[in-house]
């Protein structure tokens, strides 16, 4: 298999270990990002591993995996819950999209419980803590080789 996945991280998560571990662990997105590397790499497939607090950002990266990506694995943060245009941004790439929760948002508060992501995406990984991301990586492989 060739091609490179996209994973996306939004607000807040560059404080990744620093920020509320007892919520989101006391992994760093640098550990997260090798971890993705690597399980990517056992497919053959490559990562572009990116975090922004920006909205925009997200949005213009999702444009570029358009000419570039096989998939998009997002962690929008808070934006899950309130944009519209990543979601509008998402409904422009046509691969495989899976969207990861570090924690179970669905046992949080109310807020949490609605993505607009969710309507896009092609599965959906919550509560897993980081290992999310590396579960997401295999269901993308799964599907990228369905469709080689
Ligand atoms: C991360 C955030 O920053 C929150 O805003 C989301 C998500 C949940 C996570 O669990 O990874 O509500």
């Amino acid at each position: 298999m060739t091609g490179t996945i996209y994973v996306l991280n939004g607000p807040n998560l560059n404080l990744l270990g620093k920020r509320q571990p007892e919520i989101y662990g006391h992994e760093t997105m640098a550990d997260v990002e090798a971890a993705c590397l690597s399980q990517a790499e056992s497919y053959g497939l490559a990562v572009r591993f990116l975090q922004s607090n920006a909205e925009h950002q997200l949005i213009d990266w999702i444009h570029e995996a358009r000419e570039d990506a096989v998939a998009v694995i997002i962690n929008p943060g808070a934006y899950t819950h309130t944009s519209i245009a990543i979601l509008d941004a998402l409904n422009t790439f046509e691969g495989p999209v899976m969207e990861v929760h570090i924690s179970n948002v669905h046992k949080r508060e109310e807020f949490r419980r609605h993505s607009y992501v969710s309507l896009r995406a092609d599965g959906v990984i919550a509560g897993c803590g980081t290992q999310g991301y590396l579960l997401a990586i295999d269901r993308v492989a799964k599907l990228v080789s369905a469709t080689n």
